[in-house]
């Protein structure tokens, strides 16, 4: 059969997530009456890149089952995602094969460990635009298997329209789409520059507005997620861009608003958090990753260095946004005191939406390549270290630390208890409700208006009327009414946010403490050399 040119059927598998994952929140999802927090922007751009005249279909798994009849249908299939879909993209590879079909493979996993996916029939790695073309090629000359990598980086200027039509918005908390890839920092850890590089590359303001318009004309309205890795890499060009999305939104009534991840000095910038602020930006993710100067230095981030976060935070919080924080436990350079340490600067800044992960030496960074010179890094996996369980809030130290190892897992353990407490947590709340400024452009349709009251209701209900949080969230609820009213959207949304963290919080403390529980019965000493499979 002729894959290329005929009317090929092809079919793009999300394959799932770990229902743990601190970034899968079902309960708001359940609330707003969504599927899943995030759509699958990898598969929606790959879906532009291929032929135009193939018959598409995508299937999230984290929205609804594949069934059997989905793969029948299709000609080819694909698949691509994050470490933490490994498991799930390998089941679906035999999945796909046990039924004759043709198996393509793509995205950051398979770009990082392609010896894992040996399997598929197809492996198209890293940037589609550049490796795409590639395997079209050899489809077209007939092959039927094929691995394609290339060192070179992607014009973003040549970047396609995401079909956003082969999704049901409604499944979705939020669409994402992207401005920038590669990152001119250099954290140890990061694996972003490897995938993408040192040298940010943008698409022009045309094409992001020509994306904003295409959801548009879907009829999409609500939440876009900028995905950069730091949407404000480049001050000058994403100052240009928020002009003029500023005058795109306001002629067509705001129909979105905005989230993304940036820098800490995103702070030291008013006109760019005006900006941000016109064109209704409302939660902003702050790569925070330790309090402690000299871990941040020793991570080579630099950028981070003698920043306070807790000024930060206010300052982005008197634009009208909230900030999300990133922090991970188990650098070589940390304090005896960290856990004590992260904890106050996480209830000072008032941050209440904190990721907290252990570290976890992600394939092809400098940080692996350390470990590994170092004798250091793991070969087996460890019970808490399968990463593809889930995300680094459970897996992660996949080395021989420094210190010792329990005593990391009860830092993690001991920060996680403290700041998700209801009392903790509702302190941050108020805090942040109190001093947001909001000035949200984009007012909901009465029929989202609907949805949006009806969530209030069941959040009212679930946390107002739950034993655990239910005094903490009415105080929250009238001292922020009465004193700062344009701050309640704010309280009421992160209220709901804990139900979802309270729940994870239980899950990762359960697991960290069973591997505790396992360290006391082990020697650490063989147990590293068990795991990374020499003396050391
Ligand atoms: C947005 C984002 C998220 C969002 C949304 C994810 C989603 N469902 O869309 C959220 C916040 C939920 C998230 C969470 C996590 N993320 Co994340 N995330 C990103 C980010 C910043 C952008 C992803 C994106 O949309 N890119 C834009 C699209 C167009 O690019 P793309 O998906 O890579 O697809 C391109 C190619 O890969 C390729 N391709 C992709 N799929 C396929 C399939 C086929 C068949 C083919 C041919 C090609 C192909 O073609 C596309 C066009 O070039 C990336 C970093 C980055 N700059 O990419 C990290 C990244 C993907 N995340 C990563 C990780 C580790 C995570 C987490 C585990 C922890 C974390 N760092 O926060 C969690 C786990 C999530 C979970 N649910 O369990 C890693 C993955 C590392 C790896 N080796 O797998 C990345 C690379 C960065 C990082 N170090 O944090 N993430
Ligand atoms: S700032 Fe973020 S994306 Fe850039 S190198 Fe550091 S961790 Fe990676």
């Amino acid at each position: 059969m002729d894959l290329y040119g005929g009317p090929t059927r092809c079919l793009l598998v999300q394959t799932k997530f770990s229902d743990f994952s601190f970034w899968n929140y079902q309960d708001v999802c359940d609330i707003v009456g969504a599927r899943y927090p995030a759509a699958p922007l990898g598969l929606l751009t790959v879906a532009g890149l291929f032929p135009q005249h193939w018959i598409f279909k995508l299937i999230d798994e984290n929205v609804e089952p594949l069934l059997d009849e989905h793969l029948l249908w299709a000609d080819i299939v694909c698949t691509g995602g994050m470490l933490p879909q490994q498991k799930s993209m390998l089941e679906f590879i035999r999945r796909a094969h046990n039924l004759d079909r043709t198996v393509v493979v793509g995205g950051p996993d398979p770009t990082s460990q392609p010896g894992l996916y040996s399997e598929a029939d197809f492996l198209v790695l890293g940037e589609g635009e550049i490796t795409i073309p590639l395997f079209l090629k050899d489809l077209r000359d007939g092959k039927t298997s094929g691995m394609y990598q290339s060192e070179e980086r992607a014009n973003m200027l040549e970047s396609v329209i995401p079909r956003y039509d082969l999704i049901r918005f409604r499944d979705y908390i939020m669409i994402g789409m992207q401005f920038i890839r590669g990152c001119p920092f250099n954290c140890e850890f990061c694996d972003v520059i490897e995938l993408f590089g040192r040298t940010p590359r943008f698409k022009t303001n045309e094409q992001i507005l020509k994306e904003l318009q295409s959801l548009y004309d879907l009829g999409y309205r609500g939440h876009i997620d900028m995905v950069d890795d730091n949407f404000i890499g480049n001050k000058k060009k994403v100052k240009e861009l928020l002009r003029e999305i500023k005058s795109w939104t306001k002629s067509r009534k705001y129909p979105f608003f905005f989230t993304t991840e940036a820098s800490v000095n995103l702070a030291d910038d008013d006109e760019l958090l005006q900006l941000m602020q016109d064109c209704d930006f409302r939660y902003v993710f702050l790569g925070i990753e330790t309090p402690e100067n000299d871990t941040l230095l020793f991570n080579q981030k630099n950028q981070n260095v003698n920043k306070p976060v807790a000024d930060a935070v206010n300052k982005i919080l008197s634009y009208g946004m909230v900030s999300n924080g990133g922090y991970i436990v188990g650098f070589d350079s940390e304090s005896r005191n960290i856990a004590t340490n992260m904890i106050n600067s996480i209830q000072e800044s008032g941050i209440c939406m904190a990721m907290i992960g252990l570290l976890y030496a992600l394939p092809r960074t400098q940080l692996t390549r350390r470990l590994e010179a170092e004798g250091r890094l793991f070969h087996l996996l460890a019970k808490n270290v399968s990463a593809t369980d889930i995300d680094q809030t459970t897996s992660g130290i996949n080395f021989a630390t420094l210190i010792p190892r329990s005593e990391i897992f009860k830092n993690y353990a001991e920060i996680l208890k403290t700041v998700y407490t209801p009392a903790n947590y509702y302190r941050r709340v108020i805090y942040t409700a109190l001093k947001i400024r909001p000035k949200y452009r984009h007012k909901p349709s009465f029929s989202t208006w609907l949805i949006y009251m009806r969530s209030f209701l069941r959040v009212c209900r679930k946390v107002g009327f739950s034993k655990e949080t239910g005094l903490h969230y009415w105080r929250m609820f009238f001292t922020v009414i009465t004193r700062n009213p344009m701050g309640i959207e704010a309280g009421v949304n992160l209220a709901a946010m804990f139900i979802h963290f309270q729940k994870q919080k239980k899950y990762i403390v359960q697991n960290i403490t069973e591997s505790l529980k396992e360290m006391e019965t082990i020697n650490e000493h063989e147990f590293n050399e068990r795991m990374t499979g020499h003396s050391i």
